[in-house]
């Protein structure tokens, strides 16, 4: 979208809809910096959101009719209130519609009136950036206003995440809509995934001269099927076997007893240490940019990504190449961002060598003959917010 992103989206809206809509709001994606996922073991994470974002007009209707449309492509979709069933939804409509009806199981379904939505999404779409949380975010915060619910930012949080789970249909945790929500400039969101505490934690990149370089593998994913819901399937059953709630009460002494009395075989136990030793890292790249500073938390994202490709299996190829390729040019530390299987690396790089990774990338990927990646830097941005 060029120009005015408020009056572009405005213009659209009227076009579709022959009115004015009542507001725009908009929510950011993010990029995960370390904590890959903990957030379903009730573990931490260390998210930021991003510059990209997913932009919302909506307009309240006097019935019971839903209209929702974006701006890339097709008809709206057409429904109502009562057809809001929380039944899964096969097309990018499960994102607003999948909202819509999470905020009416929480608030009550005799709170909500029709409405008409467009969205425009700067996001990329399965690049592990969250542009599924991004409309997702835009959608609860723009009708939580228009509803008049007052619902907190945690509990927004909550029904994207019971959208994405129950209508989209993928098993995933609540880290993409806590950053997409809690989201602040030069921060990242410090996130207790079992109480759903957020803290900002600066981050300081520009003035330790570091960029956020993020490498767009054009692998695409999918975590409502395959992979993903197979690594939430093994932590729970580990978790089950160990007799805790959740890995994250889980101490790397444990997964040894359970490997060494047969509780676990030994995939079991390495998606298990995944999952404790990530844990820690989070903790430790808290600690470090609070006393230290942002360059010293390289080989915490390091280990991270040994740690994912290793011991939880969710890295590809092309990621692999992108997390050499930049670290051989002088980053700091790089790793997989998001839930894995393709998606989007990223490098922590001085500011003088973004030149050179991307050089490095892009001549890595030619001689691999992996499809060209798509290169950018981006800064901690402002989270979800009312735009206009
Ligand atoms: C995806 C999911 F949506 C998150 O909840 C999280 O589990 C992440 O993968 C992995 O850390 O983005």
């Amino acid at each position: 979208m060029t120009g005015s992103r408020e009056d572009e989206i405005t213009g659209l809206f009227e076009e579709r809809f022959g009115r004015r809509p009542d507001g725009i709001w908009s929510a950011p994606g993010r990029v995960n910096l370390i904590g890959e996922h903990t957030d379903y073991n009730d573990g931490f994470a260390l998210p930021f959101a991003i510059g990209d974002r997913a932009v919302v007009a909506v307009r309240l209707r006097d019935d019971d009719t839903v209209l929702v449309a974006t701006t890339a492509a097709g008809d709206p979709v057409e429904t109502t209130i009562a057809a809001l069933t929380g039944e899964r939804i096969a097309s990018w409509a499960a994102y607003p519609l999948g909202v819509a009806w999470a905020l009416g199981e929480s608030a009550g379904r005799d709170r909500l009136t029709g409405f008409e939505l467009v969205v425009h999404s700067d996001v990329p779409i399965g690049a592990g950036l969250s542009s599924s949380a991004a409309i997702e975010c835009a959608t609860a915060i723009a009708l939580d206003e228009l509803w008049g619910l007052r619902s907190g930012r945690a509990a927004l949080a909550l029904a994207g995440q019971r959208a994405e789970n129950t209508v989209v249909g993928a098993p995933t945790g609540i880290m993409d809509q806590t950053a997409s929500l809690f989201g602040d400039a030069d921060s990242a969101v410090f996130l207790d995934c079992r109480s759903l505490e957020a803290e900002a934690v600066r981050l300081g990149f520009s003035e330790a001269g570091l960029e956020i370089l993020i490498v767009n593998t054009h692998v695409s994913h999918d975590h409502a099927t395959g992979g993903y819901a197979s690594r939430r399937a093994a932590c729970e059953r580990a978790a089950d076997a160990l007799g805790v709630r959740a890995l994250r009460d889980a101490s790397l002494a444990d997964l040894q007893a359970a490997l060494d009395d047969g509780r676990f075989d030994e995939e079991t136990f390495r998606r298990a240490r995944h999952i404790v030793t990530e844990n820690a890292r989070v903790l430790d790249t808290v600690a470090t940019l609070q006393d230290v500073g942002a360059t010293a938390i390289g080989p915490l994202l390091d280990a991270s990504h040994a740690s994912m490709r290793d011991d939880f299996e969710i890295s590809v190829p092309e990621i692999d190449a992108a997390v050499e390729a930049m670290r051989s040019a002088g980053a700091l530390g790089a790793r997989l961002t998001g839930g894995g299987f393709g998606g989007s690396a990223i490098g922590l790089v001085p500011v003088e060598l973004v030149g050179a990774a991307q050089e490095a990338v892009v001549k890595a990927f030619a001689s691999a003959g992996f499809r060209e990646p798509t290169l950018s830097t981006v800064s901690p941005s402002a989270g979800a917010r009312r735009e206009d």
